[in-house]
């Protein structure tokens, strides 16, 4: 089956979706809508939503007025948002892999469109805040220059028709269902990088369903490889997390031979958001002992069915005793993997081992070493040594 598929595929254009594909757009339309709804005396529902994603404002703002039943028509309603949103396009942020993907592209001259249901406006006023995006589409299509939105198909032909190029030859990078459907209606290969979680099998029609743009490997369609893959590793941005040890969930991971030194994921929603889930490694620093290798995972961990995102740092040393309690810093540098399903408790601790062997080698590659030195690792420890 899968044969088939990629046989085909030696793609040459690109059309990407703008939000929650490369922005995140979700966190600032949450927000807005969180806020307007207070003026009615509701409260907004994170769990609702999948009844805005991939819709055009007004069908979004239609499914909340319906939802909530609000006392006012949904051009009252969108009347009363736009002003907010426009306030905040500066503030909605890169995706994790969207500006990577974007400079592969255009710097392998791969030719891209931007096909969005949002009115072009918008579009292009979103797309101004990002350095370089703009120049980089040879085309962009507005939800207000075709006829109907996706699901229709008509926004990605018109996309392939501005770049002159045949449906078939088309690669659609796309978040929402509407999108998707739009994608294979066309007649285009479309990767799925949904952007709410545990919504993989909603996305059968796609012909790949990706947990982040990070994951996207473009050689499989035809399309250059991304050459910055290291050693199984990919270096990322750095960022930086501390706090004191918790309990965790206490599932026996030690017993598994896998002790998580779990950190309060409610103090850090903001930086959870940012970063899709997944195996991440790095540096740990930990007050009074010194600094470590270190594997993490961030995300819902499905083998034990979490409902919330954690953060479960793998500190790669053996400890004589439990540390609660105790200030936990990470330099976290580099992405190894999507998280997974596994099928048994065996191959997910084996995985896990796997990853924990990747950091351990990668980590001394220079690019990745360099950060052991990071003074945010340090503070605590120099405050100690300074006091004695
Ligand atoms: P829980 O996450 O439910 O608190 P775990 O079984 O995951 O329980 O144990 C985590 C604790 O184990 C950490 O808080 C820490 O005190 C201790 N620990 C011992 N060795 C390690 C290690 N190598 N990495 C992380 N934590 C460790
Ligand atoms: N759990 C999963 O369900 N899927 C994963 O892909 C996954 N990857 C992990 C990677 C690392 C480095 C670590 C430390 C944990 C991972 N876990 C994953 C979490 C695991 O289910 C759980 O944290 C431990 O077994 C302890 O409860
Ligand atoms: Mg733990």
């Amino acid at each position: 089956m899968a044969s088939s598929k990629t046989m085909a595929s030696l793609l040459s254009h690109v059309i990407l979706d703008l939000d929650g594909t490369l922005l995140n757009t979700d966190c600032i339309v949450n927000q807005v809508i969180k806020l307007s709804l207070v003026k009615y005396g509701k409260k907004w529902d994170g769990k609702m939503a999948h009844r805005i994603v991939g819709k055009t404002p007004f069908e979004a703002a239609a499914a909340i007025v319906e939802d909530y039943q609000l006392p006012c028509s949904i051009e009252e309603f969108i009347s009363i948002i736009t002003p907010t949103f426009s306030d905040q396009w500066c503030n909605i942020k890169a995706l994790p892999g969207a500006n990577r993907l974007i400079e592969h592209l255009r710097s392998n001259k791969v030719p891209m469109a931007l096909a969005s249901n949002s009115p072009k406006l918008n579009i292009e006023a979103k797309l101004s805040c990002h350095h370089g995006w703009k120049e980089s589409f040879s085309a962009i299509v507005g939800g207000n220059e075709v006829e109907i939105g996706k699901p229709s198909p008509k926004i990605f032909l018109e996309a392939a028709k501005r770049m002159n190029v045949d449906p078939s030859l088309c690669l659609v990078i796309e978040d929402s269902l509407p999108g998707v459907l739009a994608g294979k209606a066309a007649g285009m290969v479309v990767v799925a990088v949904p952007s709410l979680p545990k919504q993989a099998a909603l996305y059968s029609s796609a012909d790949e369903v990706i947990n982040s743009l990070l994951d996207l490997h473009p050689e499989k369609w035809g399309l250059p490889a991304f050459e910055d893959w290291i050693e199984g590793t990919l270096p990322i941005d750095p960022w930086f997390i501390g706090g004191p040890v918790i309990k965790g969930f206490g599932r026996g991971s030690k017993v598994l031979g896998i002790p998580t030194a779990n950190l309060a994921a409610e103090n850090f929603s903001d930086l959870l958001s940012d970063h899709t889930s997944g195996v991440y490694f790095g540096w740990a620093g930990l007050s009074n002992r010194g600094i470590y290798k270190m594997v993490m995972s961030i995300g819902w961990n499905p083998y034990f069915d979490n409902t919330e995102k954690t953060i479960e740092p793998w500190l790669l040393h053996t400890f004589d005793e439990d540390f609660y309690g105790e200030e936990l810093r990470l330099a976290i540098v580099g992405y190894i993997r999507p998280e997974a399903n596994f099928p048994s408790l065996e191959s997910l601790i084996a995985r896990i081992h796997e990853d924990g062997r990747i950091a351990e080698k990668a980590l001394d590659l220079p690019i990745y070493a360099s950060y052991k030195d990071s003074p945010y690792l340090a503070t605590s420890l120099q405050q100690q040594s300074n006091c004695q």
